[in-house]
């Protein structure tokens, strides 16, 4: 039995240890590079979008987590067999190591943006776990005592010793990543002074604006991109007259406005979470695009992040925006309801694009702007299937009460949010049971581009109820029943919500 626990509990311990310290070198270099980010990302490029939809869907914003959890738990059981294997032949033990250091550095190696200095988290992690392995397999040598009693005692402060290593590399890590690398990203953040809109917002309702705490993220990061603004460039290029290139300082130069958008995910569900609305203060993009001189033809605008992603949004989108009464112009935004943008939505700067989903106009993390053609292109995402076109399909959501609420009879306040980026929403209906279809009051809409707040008076009667919600556009167009999934090109439903009056 001993021959099995103690090698399996050296292929795990020398592996922890091994991965750790390669989590901590990659701070110094790029915590993507880490093993298990660099494998993570890898897993996250490769995985199937109706899977990846699932995942965001169950988890939450715990996938990340729960994938690199994942990730480490595999890594353990391989590292666990892996030391029984070198406890029985040393060389085929070690080059199970080496094939699972090779994995971590060609992943790292292949993230979009990586350097060849990649490689030396995994390098080094490969060289710990197999000297700390061939420590921790020596075997036991005898000694004086009888019974080799100081073997195991060996062993124990060994054992020890491992440990403790393995929780200080890794809080040192997690330390270290924070400072080192969040370090420059906040302290350029903090310093940002946001200059004044040439046309400011309207102030609105509190409760209309979802507070950046509050407000979704989806993104194929696994560790939030920290940005230095100070060494940050925007490109701008492709099929243009005019290439030109802008620092974070030129940005700031800019005249900026200030817009009421509502931003939502493609993955959103009816009813869903993935929806959430900011007063965003950046440079139209259209003024960006025509100092560049776009040429003819150049249909596809193709936004690059420091992370890799890539995103596609039609030209004529942009340079359309606003020009419409009531809609709002597509941005390079720097500021999210009064800050500057939070790192996890884009610090220094993103694209927001109204009208059509979040990986089809809102890149956050921007570094360059490329024009070019749909012909020419596929974004990360059309790669995997979703629409190279995505406008926003009109949606309504039933926020109060929640589902299976247990309310007393009498009057309720059923309250909600409906949006049709583009063309308004006109009315927004309830229908309580098979009933008929009742108008709901609407809160006055900033814009066109923005959810519009419902509330409808109910008078519940005791039993159990469904409630469902649909919105009419300004075009006349009623809300679609016809179920559609996330998957390619965005939810269609109407929102009905269970619940029970005593
Ligand atoms: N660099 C980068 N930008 C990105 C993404 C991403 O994964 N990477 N995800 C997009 C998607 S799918 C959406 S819905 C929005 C979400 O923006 P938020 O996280 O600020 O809400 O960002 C978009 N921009
Ligand atoms: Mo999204």
């Amino acid at each position: 039995m001993r021959r099995v626990m103690w090698p399996g509990f050296a292929g795990l311990a020398s592996a922890t240890l091994g991965v750790s310290t390669g989590q901590l070198v990659a701070t110094a270099i790029d915590q993507r590079a880490g093993p298990l980010y660099a494998v993570g990302g890898m897993v996250i490029d490769a995985t199937p979008a109706p899977l990846k939809e699932f995942a965001v869907r169950t988890a939450g914003t715990y996938d990340k987590p729960l994938l690199l959890a994942g990730i480490a738990a595999a890594v353990a059981i391989v590292a666990a067999v892996l030391g029984i294997v070198a406890d029985r032949r040393r060389w085929a033990g070690l080059t199970g190591f080496a094939a699972l250091g090779g994995l971590g550095a060609a992943a790292a190696l292949t993230r979009p943006g990586a350097s060849a200095l990649g490689v030396t988290p995994a390098l080094i992690s490969t060289l710990v776990t197999a000297g700390v392995l061939l420590v921790m397999l020596r075997p036991a040598r005898p000694t004086a005592e009888p019974g080799g009693r100081a073997g195991l005692l060996d062993r124990r402060a060994f054992v020890g010793g491992v440990a403790v290593a393995a929780a200080v590399v890794t809080t040192a890590g997690v330390a270290a990543s924070s400072r080192i690398l969040g370090g420059a990203a906040a302290r350029t953040r903090d310093r940002v002074r946001l200059p004044r809109p040439a046309r400011p917002a309207a102030e609105l309702a509190p409760g209309f604006v979802t507070p950046n705490a509050d407000f979704y993220r989806v993104d194929t990061a696994l560790s939030v991109p920290r940005v230095d603004a100070d060494r940050w460039t925007l490109r701008v290029k492709g099929l243009v007259d005019r290439p030109f290139e802008l620092s974070f300082d030129d940005l700031l130069r800019e005249p900026m406005v200030e817009e009421h958008i509502t931003l939502n995910c493609v993955s959103n569900e009816v009813g869903g979470p993935y929806a959430g609305t900011a007063k965003w203060l950046g440079v139209p993009l259209a003024a960006l695009l025509r100092r560049a001189g776009v040429h003819a033809g150049a249909d596809q605008i193709v936004a690059r992040s420091v992370d890799g992603m890539t995103i596609g949004t039609p030209t004529a989108t942009v340079l359309d925006s606003g020009t419409m009464p009531g809609t709002q112009q597509a941005l390079l935004c720097v500021g999210m309801n009064g800050e500057p943008l939070p790192l996890e939505h884009g610090f220094p700067a993103r694209m927001l694009t109204p009208g059509v989903y979040g990986y089809a106009g809102s890149c956050k993390w921007i570094t360059e702007i490329e024009l070019a053609t749909f012909d020419a292109f596929d974004a990360y995402w059309v790669r995997r299937g979703y629409a190279a076109r995505a406008p926003v399909k009109t949606a309504s959501r039933i926020d109060r009460p929640g589902p299976f609420a247990r309310l007393a009879a009498g009057p309720v306040v059923v309250a909600g949010v409906a949006w049709a980026q583009g063309r308004g929403i006109a009315a927004v209906e309830v229908q309580v049971d098979d009933g008929e279809w009742a108008p709901a009051t609407l809160l006055p809409e900033p814009n066109l581009d923005t959810w519009t707040q419902w509330s409808y008076r109910w008078q519940a009667r005791s039993g159990p109820h469904s409630l469902r919600v649909r919105a009419v556009d300004r075009t006349g167009a009623v809300q679609t029943n016809e179920r559609a999934s996330p998957f390619p090109n965005g939810a269609t439903g109407w929102h009905t919500v269970a619940v029970t009056a005593t």
